[in-house]
């Protein structure tokens, strides 16, 4: 008789984890009538409740907050005992829930998928999992947590140890008593500092190996927060609603306040209410800029150390407790009940492993540099393998059996955290590149299960089978998640964001730090314009928009919430007059920009009268003349003066070791077109004549200038290369205006809602130049004779209506022969790269325009550090 051929099962979905985002995938995905399966290794749902089971396990954010949302019934029905509920109460939690929704049934406990592959010709994943079994399915979902591989303990003979071994992420179901014994806790993450003062009321002796000290701070646990509970009773959909749309997952107003310049009284007063309120969203708020300036970090963790030290009572210990190495929330901060008191107890010991590192684990305790400890147990607190360590050991091979873990072997790559090129049907639920570990994971999550089910149910009434981010599109999001971490100090810290804590583990920023409302918008987004960056194919065909999400850093976006705050009239209401008061009185407010050797107020001798200038010389070394570059300012003809950008001459002296000579020219309506452009060409005569006197190089000249003032900063071009001189080495174009065509795309997109908009720059062309007049190419260069100009360097912003213009004129540069540097300003807009001290992720392309202006002259000293 022939041996049965067993015929693989077959599911729609499957999902692997049964946690607070494996439930509520099942659910959503079981409302589609799709079929599915979940396996989950553990005995029962609750992922990461189900194994950290440690003493004093709890969660970190306000569990009022840390719940699911979908089912507004769960909430009527449930009620949190304490502020921050400890780990039974949120296992019994998810239980309650997978027992109300009946989601057990397609849960198969106690089962691991051990491998995972793509078959292309039958469009499915082949699922294969530990006790054997075959599987089908149209997508594989992992919905597998992000601190759920617990690291190995890389430490020296840690398998000698003959006592008992506990590890925090594995903790036995029937508990640990440790009275009377001896014990070692080896970490002070969260896990170690919410376990260690529990150890220490049953040891007879405790020693805590600390590697690195950690901040934390006081919990205030107690019953639910009043105010928060009002809230939610007074309008759930009104909070939840927020909670959506804040940055962390949590309705925290952000602060505008500012660490370094706030009075010591406001500082303490913050500090002292964020330190009370006991919450990682609080104390991580004390001051706007805490995250991205060390001065104001440093304000927040001086202020925890001191805490540290008034609580601690042997000064060695206390020291040794005060973290040094790290920003002050670069390494996930903890929240603690009576961590710090536990070391005031006679029987509890601080070994700083700092100055005794551990130099092996024995069969009876811990041997450190200086000392041998024997115990009876050993608990370790190490950490996780996180965000992409359960990801890459589940053995995924996708499209021509490229594996995952290959894939990612310098680091992950995903579009929007979700999904990666070359694994259709693969869905990460709060994948690197997505808030998650930086958000309230429940909302994080909530918002990522619902991407995924909505995206499903529109694959299948448009009638395609399968879904796949494109190379360009996931490039695009991975160094957008990148610019955003680079902006801040998160990635100085050796923390598990970075994947410094696993040895060999590439350092790359895992989480998406922009926010949780910037990240769910760029979610949608992408589907409003069609699923943009993604391959869909299906029996009818495929369709793919490709291309690339653009999302504004930010600090950009800060910005510009502010000074929509600060409720401006639009300028193109206003009269000349009153628009330059206004622009007068805004740059009152603004940081001065870096620190130049020297500055100088004159005025050039034109046909028209005397243009008033100011001169930028570098600090020395070296003495003697240095390369100059004739700058002019911004306003669309109309604004500005020397004081205006001032700030950025300085950034761009510092920069480049130039000599910087900024030149304002007649303005418009005073002035119409073609004054301005005269102006510019008469002063970069002037200035070359005089070089020697202004302390330059002769025959070393280049000019810039930003939006209006590059306009015509490379009209003088022009009008140079016709008269035959003078010799202009380059020509710096910083979001310039060179065609009066207002219909290209970035003004579609652009053209509202970025300060620069299409009515303002309307309402500039014509105080500046007559419609007959606006195609004249010292008006518009884009249209004149390009040939022969100067090498250029272009910035072009991704949200700025200029943006496809100053595009164009590069590829027409290009294509006239001329040396040409695009430079992408990305997620920026017209005005936010000259900010010069206010938008850090400004500084990059500010550093590249740096480059490329010293490049113009190939003998120029290298440039100051500008940071
Ligand atoms: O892990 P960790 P965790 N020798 O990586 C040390 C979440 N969580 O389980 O800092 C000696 O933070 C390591 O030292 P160092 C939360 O997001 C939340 O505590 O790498 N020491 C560190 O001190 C949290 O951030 C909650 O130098 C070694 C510790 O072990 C995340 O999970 C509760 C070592 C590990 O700290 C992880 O927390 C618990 C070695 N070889 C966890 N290797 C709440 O909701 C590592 N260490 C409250």
């Amino acid at each position: 008789m022939n041996k049965p051929v067993s015929v693989p099962e077959q599911f729609d979905a499957v999902v692997v984890g049964a946690g607070f985002s494996g439930l509520y995938m099942l659910y959503r995905l079981r409302q589609l009538g799709l079929s599915v399966k979940v396996f989950e290794s553990a005995g029962d749902v609750g992922g990461t409740w189900y194994w950290n089971r440690y003493p004093g396990a709890r969660c970190d954010i306000p569990t009022t907050d840390y719940t699911y949302s979908f089912d507004p019934e769960l909430e009527k029905e449930w009620t949190w005992s304490e502020k921050y509920a400890t780990q039974p109460e949120i296992l019994e939690y998810l239980r309650f829930v997978a027992d109300r929704h009946g989601l057990r049934s397609d849960v198969e406990f106690s089962a691991t998928v051990t491998s995972a592959r793509w078959d292309e010709p039958e469009q499915r994943w082949r699922i294969t999992t530990g006790h054997g079994q075959e599987i089908r399915c149209r997508y594989y979902i992992m919905a597998t947590g992000c601190l759920s591989m617990p690291k190995s303990p890389d430490i020296q003979g840690a398998g000698r140890f003959a006592g008992q071994v506990y590890f925090t992420s594995r903790w036995p179901h029937e508990g640990a008593d440790f009275t009377g014994q001896r014990v070692a806790v080896i970490g002070t993450g969260s896990s170690g500092i919410q376990s260690i003062p529990l150890i220490a009321r049953q040891a007879s002796q405790l020693t805590v190996f600390q590697r690195t000290a950690n901040f934390s701070i006081p919990a205030h646990n107690g019953p639910a927060p009043a105010d928060r509970l009002k809230q939610l009773g007074e309008d759930r959909d009104g909070y939840r609603h927020a909670a959506r749309w804040s940055r962390g997952g949590i309705p925290v107003e952000p602060t505008d306040v500012l660490g370094v310049t706030a009075s010591e009284a406001v500082r303490r007063e913050r500090f002292e209410a964020a330190w009370e309120q006991g919450e990682l969203f609080g104390i991580l708020n004390v001051f706007a800029d805490q995250g991205v300036n060390p001065a104001s970090n440093d304000i927040v963790a001086e202020m925890i150390r001191e805490k540290i030290r008034s609580t601690v009572q042997d000064p060695g210990t206390a020291e040794a407790l005060c973290p040094q190495d790290h920003y002050f929330g670069t390494k996930r901060p903890c929240l603690d009940t009576s961590y710090f008191e536990t070391y005031n107890l006679p029987h509890v010991r601080l070994v700083d492993l700092g100055k005794q590192p551990i130099v092996s684990i024995t069969e009876d305790g811990i041997e450190t540099a200086d000392e041998s400890f024997g115990f009876d147990a050993i608990v370790y607190a190490t950490g996780f393998d996180a965000m992409t360590g359960a990801l890459v050991a589940a053995d995924v091979a996708g499209r021509d059996g490229l594996s995952l873990k290959d894939k990612w072997a310098a680091g992950p790559s995903t579009y929007l955290g979700l999904m990666t090129a070359g694994f259709p049907n693969f869905f990460m639920l709060t994948g690197p590149g997505s808030p998650s570990v930086l958000s309230n994971m429940t909302v994080s999550i909530e918002q990522h299960v619902d991407w995924v089910a909505g995206c499903l149910e529109d694959l299948r009434e448009e009638g395609f089978e399968t879904i796949e981010p494109t190379v360009l599109a996931e490039a695009g999001w991975d160094q957008h998640v990148q610019d955003c971490a680079a902006i801040t100090l998160y990635p100085t810290a050796n923390s598990w964001y970075m994947g410094a804590n696993v040895p060999g583990k590439p350092r790359v920023f895992l989480p998406y730090i922009g926010g949780v409302n910037a990240y769910r918008q760029a979610c949608d987004e992408v589907i409003a314009q069609g699923y943009l960056g993604f391959r869909m194919t299906g029996p009818g065909g495929t369709r793919c928009r490709d291309g690339v999400i653009h999302r504004m850093q930010p600090d950009v976006a800060m910005v510009m919430e502010l000074v929509a705050a600060m409720g401006m009239p639009p300028m193109d209401t206003l009269s000349a007059a009153d628009a330059r008061a206004l622009m007068a009185a805004t740059a009152q407010t603004r940081p001065p920009g870096p620190e130049v050797g020297e500055v100088t107020d004159g005025v050039i001798p034109v046909p028209a009268g005397e243009l008033p200038y100011r001169l930028y010389r570098p600090a020395a070394p070296p003495e003697g003349p240095r390369p100059l570059v004739v700058y002019f300012h911004g306003g669309g003809w109309v604004l500005g003066d020397l004081d205006s950008d001032d700030p950025l001459c300085r950034d761009l002296c510092a920069r480049s070791g130039a000599v910087v000579v900024s030149v304002n020219y007649r303005h418009a309506p005073e002035a119409r077109f073609p004054a301005a452009a005269q102006d510019a060409f008469a002063a970069v005569q002037w200035v070359d004549a005089n070089a020697i006197e202004l302390g330059g190089i002769p025959g070393q000249l280049a000019v810039a200038g930003w939006s209006a003032g590059a306009n015509i900063a490379t009209v003088a071009c022009q009008l140079a290369r016709d008269a035959g001189g003078p010799h202009i080495s380059g020509q710096l174009l910083i979001c310039p205006v060179v065609d009066s065509d207002m219909t290209r795309p970035s003004y579609e997109e652009n053209g509202d809602g970025y300060i620069l908009t299409t009515t303002l720059m309307r309402w500039f062309w014509d105080h500046y130049a007559d419609p007959a007049d606006r195609g004249d190419p010292r008006a518009a260069p884009l249209r004149g004779d390009l040939e022969g100009l100067p090498p250029a360097c272009i910035v072009a912003a991704d949200f700025d209506p200029l943006r496809d213009e100053g595009v164009a004129y590069a590829r027409a540069l290009e294509a006239a022969g001329v040396p040409v540097r695009l430079a992408r300003a990305r997620g920026h807009t017209h005005t936010s790269v000259t900010m010069v001290g206010v938008v850090i992720s400004g500084a990059p392309v500010r550093a590249e325009i740096g480059e490329a202006l010293r490049n113009f002259f190939p003998s120029a000293e290298p440039q100051e550090h500008v940071s």
